[in-house]
C-alpha cells in the first residue's frame, strides 16, 4: 500500500485549483453529452428512485482518459514508479489502458452496491497479465461499513475463470460480472484504507466490495496500466470473454449515439473488441508502442 500527498486529490485545471467536490458537481451535473466519451454508469435500483441523477445514483465514470484533471492521477509520478517496478523498467512505454471513478453510493437496501468477486483480465483484450497492473487510490477513509476491497490474496498465481451475473435477487449493475458458481465461503481479506492510500494489484487476483451501509459516498479512482512494449492485443472470440466482448460493444454503441451518431447507424457499425480497447488507450510515458 502507498500513500499519495495530499495534491492528488486537488483537481488542477489551467493553473487554478479546484476542490474535489467542484470537480465532482461538475461531472455529475453536466448533461451527458458534455462528456460523450466517458462511460457514466448508474446503480440499478437507484436509478428505479427518486435520485435518478447526480451524484447519488452514479457509480462510475469510465474512460476518463481525455479529462485532463482526471487523468492527471494517471500520471502521478508516486503512482506511475510503482507501477514501472512491477510491470516494467524505468524506460518502459506505459499505457493507461482502462481508467476508472468509482462512486459507491448509500446502498438501498436491495444491495446492488456490492461488486462481485470477478477477475479484472476477464475484460480485457491484452496479454500477457504479468505485465498489466492496476492502482486503486482510496479518494476517503474506506472501510467495512462503507464497502471496501476484499481481496483473496494468492489468486493472481492462477488463471482466468469463467464470469457472467451473478443471481443476486435485488439486481446487479451493468457489466458487473462475477466468477461463475464462486464459493462465498473462500477466505477473503478486508483492504481498509485511509484517503490516499492505494493498492496495487494483478488483473488475476480475485477481488469484489461490500456494500456501502453507510450514509456517506465511498469514492475511489483507478487506472490500469499496460507495459506497451511487452502486452499485444489478442483475439478473445472462442473464449470466455467472448459473450462480455458483446455487451461491451453495445455500450460503446450508446457512446456513440451520444456523440452524435444516429441509433440506426450505431446498431449497424461491426466493432471489434480490440478496437473498442485502442479508443480508450492513453500512453502515460513514451508512446503506446504495441497497444
Ligand atoms: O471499487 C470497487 O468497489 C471495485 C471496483 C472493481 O473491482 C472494478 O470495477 O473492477
Amino acid at each position: 500500500m502507498h500513500t499519495l500527498g495530499e495534491g492528488v486529490l486537488n483537481w488542477n485545471k489551467d493553473g487554478r485549483v479546484l476542490t474535489r467536490d467542484q470537480k465532482q458537481c461538475e461531472i455529475c451535473e453536466a448533461p451527458k453529452s458534455a462528456f460523450p466519451e466517458m462511460t457514466i454508469m448508474r446503480d440499478v435500483s437507484i436509478a428505479k428512485s427518486e435520485f435518478k441523477a447526480g451524484e447519488k445514483a452514479i457509480t462510475k465514470l469510465q474512460d476518463f482518459q481525455n479529462d485532463e484533471v482526471l487523468f492527471d492521477y494517471c500520471r502521478y509520478p508516486a503512482v506511475v514508479d510503482t507501477i514501472k517496478d512491477l510491470i516494467g523498467v524505468p524506460t518502459s512505454n506505459l499505457t493507461a489502458m482502462h481508467t476508472m471513478l468509482i462512486n459507491k453510493p448509500p446502498d438501498t437496501g436491495s444491495l446492488t452496491s456490492r461488486h462481485p468477486m470477478h477477475q479484472d483480465l476477464h475484460y480485457f483484450p491484452f496479454r500477457p497479465a504479468d505485465f498489466i497492473a492496476c492502482a486503486w487510490t482510496a479518494m476517503e477513509v474506506i472501510n467495512r461499513a462503507n464497502g471496501c476491497l476484499v481481496v483473496v490474496p494468492g489468486t493472481h498465481k492462477g488463471h482466468l475463470l469463467p464470469h457472467g451475473y451473478p443471481k443476486w435477487e435485488g439486481g446487479v449493475n451493468k457489466a458487473y460480472h462475477g466468477i461463475q458458481d464462486y464459493d462465498t465461503s473462500t477466505p477473503r481479506t478486508y483492504v481498509e484504507m485511509e484517503a490516499g492510500d492505494t493498492v496495487f494489484f494483478h488483473p488475476l487476483l480475485i477481488h469484489g466490495s461490500g456494500a456501502n451501509r453507510t450514509a456517506g459516498f465511498r469514492k475511489a479512482i483507478s487506472c490500469h496500466y499496460a507495459n506497451a512494449d511487452l502486452c499485444k492485443y489478442i483475439d478473445i472470440k472462442g473464449t470466455t470473454q467472448e459473450e462480455l466482448s458483446y455487451e461491451i460493444a453495445d455500450i460503446t454503441r450508446k457512446k456513440m449515439q451520444r456523440a452524435g451518431i444516429d441509433a440506426d447507424s450505431a446498431k449497424t457499425i461491426e466493432l471489434d473488441y480490440a478496437d473498442i480497447w485502442r479508443a480508450r488507450a492513453r500512453a502515460v510515458t513514451g508512446s503506446r508502442a504495441n497497444l
